[in-house]
């Protein structure tokens, strides 16, 4: 096990864990973002499979969100206002009159304190943020802290937790994009999923819930018994095609299973298996990523990568039904989101 630290300019640094198995995670205190997980396929070769900037400084203008702490709302608030305790809160606009990932100089673009820690099984990073009050237009004083860790069974845990002195909205996540082929060799439609959720949330043209909590029963949201993401992305159906063609959609979690999300990519082998205390996700399937990023591994594509991003739902202001993101001055929001990587043959 062991920790490297590298700085960089502009109080920018990148904290590598290392586990006993060879397992690697990369964080950047900017954002929190993580930029690159190196995990073994299923014949031992270590390969990265996550979606990452070649050039550290990119990260400063992503449109991408790659790999980053979102908030302090994560997704979309309709047109930019909420109303909380009869007060109406103006956001800023960064998606046409809406407010998506917490405004433009969102939790994704601010430096975090950081406290590299090691035990005696596993090791980590310790990050916290204080957002001030008004800070991109929302009420309250609030405390961050996000702790990555990196246990040596190969899991990486990450624990939210955050308190306010005023009530506010709060639902923080990570915005990483998997690709578990390893080094990027292919895109992300042979990722077969299964995903613990019978239901999600129905979308119109502007990507916002339009209010209605669809079953997914006889459809390509069906994962509960697993499918290729290709089923999605090549649907022909309207909510795949307000999308880009493919998945941008919140699911409810029925939590009936020891892991919401379980997924393999059969060349590789690699297993990735997702646990989380929150109620639902957005699964996102890069449909509009675009061919403009310099990765890693060269340039990007549409579909290179899959984000499970495990949250509450901003449509909870709108409409009735969603799980809420309301957090109060007495209350404590804690959160946790387990991946933890693996093999077919482990
Ligand atoms: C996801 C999506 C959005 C957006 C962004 C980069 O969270 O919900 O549509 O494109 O990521």
């Amino acid at each position: 096990m062991k920790i490297k630290t590298k700085q960089l300019q502009n109080n920018w640094k990148v904290f590598t864990l290392t586990n006993i198995n060879g397992v690697t995670v990369e964080v950047l205190n900017f954002g929190g973002i993580l930029t690159k997980i190196l995990t073994p396929d299923k014949e031992g070769r270590v390969g990265n499979i996550v979606l990452g900037y070649k050039n550290m400084l990119d990260y400063q203008h992503d449109p991408n969100y790659f790999g980053a702490l979102i908030g302090r709302v994560a997704g979309r608030i309709q047109n930019a206002e909420f109303v909380l305790d009869g007060k109406t809160y103006r956001l800023k606009a960064n998606e046409g009159p809406n407010h998506l990932h917490g405004g433009n100089t969102g939790l994704h673009k601010v430096i975090w304190n950081a406290d590299p820690f090691e035990e005696e099984d596993k090791l980590g990073l310790k990050l916290s943020y204080f957002s001030k009050d008004g800070e991109n237009g929302y009420p309250g004083n609030v405390n961050i802290t996000v702790t990555y860790t990196l246990t040596n069974e190969d899991e990486l845990i990450i624990n939210y937790s955050a308190t306010t002195d005023k009530t506010t909205v709060l639902t923080l996540t990570n915005h990483t994009y998997f690709n578990l082929s390893g080094d990027l060799k292919e895109t992300i439609h042979q990722h077969h999923v299964t995903m613990d959720s019978s239901r999600f949330a129905q979308l119109d043209a502007r990507l916002l819930p339009t209010g209605d909590i669809l079953d997914v029963t006889n459809s390509t949201f069906d994962f509960r018994s697993g499918r290729a993401l290709a089923s999605g992305i090549h649907s022909t159906m309207d909510q795949h095609n307000i999308v880009g063609n493919g998945y941008d959609h919140y699911f409810i979690f029925d939590q009936k299973k020891p892991y919401a999300v379980v997924a393999t990519e059969p060349v590789s082998g690699r297993v990735l298996k997702m646990k989380t205390t929150q109620p639902g996700m957005v699964m996102y399937t890069s449909n509009n990523l675009g061919s403009n990023a310099l990765l890693n591994e060269g340039m990007s594509k549409n579909y290179l990568g899959v984000c499970f991003e495990t949250q509450s739902s901003p449509a909870s202001l709108h409409h009735d039904g969603f799980p809420s993101i309301l957090l109060n001055a007495d209350e404590r929001y804690q959160e946790q989101t387990v991946f933890k990587f693996g093999t077919l043959m482990n």
